[in-house]
């Protein structure tokens, strides 16, 4: 298939054709959600509808299918997003008193306390882990695990979202590919998709939105020329600068310009790529999956060439910049196809890029206090140095930086401004098996705060007085962690 000498590479091609075949549990889980949709369908026309996701890019994706599909019910509706589901939120939803509610991409994990805040007609579309809860009549909760069904994996909150909505209407199946998006910022693709994921993806493409084709995943290829691509990308070893990654390409006969300007991956021949591709595997055989640069790639092929929404993965990281920025409506506006706020939410993308460089900036000139580095983690203590909404992209930032030992928990925190302080947690190279939730739990209760989210990234609010420590506590804590990750 290659050059002779260079490694065979298995290249995922996806069938659309392909035919679903259900189990019992997703059954059950399709027959609830059309019990639900047809409950939503029975409400008034001029019911005042409020709307509540998270603020990430699955949740963002969630609110814009949601947004979507309303607008086509004519109903009246109101949102907000928020980083988590908090008393200050419910305290609010009860001042506003709406008709319906609807949770997205969160509320599972407080079913007591909606069931004890809200008594009007709640929707919870959510996809995360919960404990089973006496939940009253009004309280519509629609969760794959309920289902036995993996909601960490098969399916994200945009996608439970999507797949209500396409029981409201068939026409929403033209948001299919938002529902992706969802799902490859809550890094549930993994070479490919599983589960009621792969329906979804299988709807995007029917729909001529999105098309799957095999080739190289690094970060801004569509968007930044060959020799950019390669020298920022944290994929390829051993490039880091301009003339290095020049010479890479000159190396194998591919001219790295056209002209006077530089080339771009979609500029290339199909022999020129697979020349590229074998390459980038042979420069990666010491890294543990050399081939994991290859895989399937989810055009959504009515956007321009060279627009950063070209690329389902950089699509997603927008959507999580507007949810950091602060501008969410931005994110949705994307979503629903509104070009003047496509060149907007573009312009805040770049900003965001800036300000990630400048949270790492500080991070490299920290004070000893600032940044302590004990065995088996790291602690940024940001206090009001970077924005409590950025400190979780810094500790992954962080975590991904070459020079951290494998198995090192990083954990952030920053001065929300309110009294409380934001904390996040990742852990350096395999995220397998790690469960980050519990230990931002655990450290969280130590200082009555709360902690929670994924087994992969996780984190929590606590009072900002008690920030010395919740300090002290979590070094212990993650000490102790690291070791036992060692022995295992
Ligand atoms: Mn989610």
């Amino acid at each position: 298939m290659f050059n002779k000498g260079f490694p065979a590479i298995q290249i995922f091609i996806y069938f659309p054709s392909t035919v679903f075949l259900f189990s019992m549990s997703a059954q059950k889980f399709f027959a609830y959600i059309e019990a639900c949709a047809a409950s939503f369908l029975s409400l008034p026309r001029k019911s005042t509808i409020r709307l509540v996701s998270h603020y990430d890019c699955d949740g963002i994706s969630a609110c814009a299918i949601m947004v979507k599909a309303l607008s086509r019910l004519n109903y009246r509706f109101t949102l907000s997003s928020v980083p988590q589901l908090d008393e200050k939120t419910f305290q609010k939803l009860k001042a506003e008193n709406p008709d319906v509610v609807v949770f997205m991409d969160l509320g599972s994990g407080q079913l007591e306390k909606v069931a004890g805040h809200l008594p009007m007609p709640v929707f919870i579309l959510d996809h995360h882990q919960f404990s089973p809860a006496k939940i009253p009549d009004n309280i519509m909760h629609v969760n794959p695990n309920a289902y036995s069904l993996k909601g960490s994996e098969e399916i994200c909150g945009a996608g439970v979202t999507y797949l209500f909505c396409k029981a409201l209407s068939k026409e929403n199946t033209d948001m299919a590919h938002i529902a992706v998006i969802g799902a490859i910022g809550d890094v549930q693709e993994n070479h490919g998709f599983t589960g009621l994921n792969q329906q979804i993806l299988s709807d995007a493409v029917n729909s001529g939105r999105i098309e799957v084709e095999p080739g190289l995943r690094l970060f801004g290829i569509n968007t930044r020329s060959l020799v950019k691509t390669l020298q920022f990308s944290s994929e390829v070893p051993g490039i880091s600068s301009e003339s290095e990654a020049v010479q890479f390409l000159q190396e194998m006969d591919i001219n790295p310009r056209k002209g006077s300007s530089w080339r771009k991956y979609s500029d290339l021949s199909q022999h020129e790529i697979k020349k590229l591709i074998s390459s980038i595997v042979m420069n990666r055989l010491d890294t543990k999956q050399p081939e994991a640069v290859v895989g399937p790639r989810y055009i959504l092929v009515q956007e321009n060439r060279d627009s950063p929404l070209r690329d389902a993965k950089e699509f997603a990281t927008l959507l999580n910049a507007c949810g950091r920025m602060g501008k969410v409506s931005l994110g949705i506006g994307v979503c629903i196809n509104d070009s003047r706020l496509k060149s907007k939410a573009i312009q805040l993308l770049n900003s965001y890029k800036r300000q990630i460089l400048r949270n790492l900036e500080w991070f490299r000139q920290a004070k000893k206090d600032e940044v302590i580095k004990g065995s088996g983690y790291i602690i940024i203590n940001a206090r009001e140095n970077v924005i409590p909404t950025m400190i979780g992209t810094l500790a992954s930032m962080v975590a991904k930086s070459p020079d951290v030992k494998q198995g090192t928990y990083v954990l952030g925190i920053s001065h929300v401004l309110d009294g409380t302080s934001k904390f996040s947690i990742r852990v350096s190279g395999d995220t397998y098996g790690s469960s980050l939730n519990e230990v931002a739990s655990q450290i969280a209760q130590t200082v009555d705060g709360y902690g929670g989210g994924h087994s992969y990234a996780a984190g929590g609010l606590i009072q900002t007085e008690k920030e010395a420590e919740f300090l002290k506590n979590a070094r212990k804590i993650l000490r102790q962690a690291s070791m036992e990750e060692l022995v295992q």
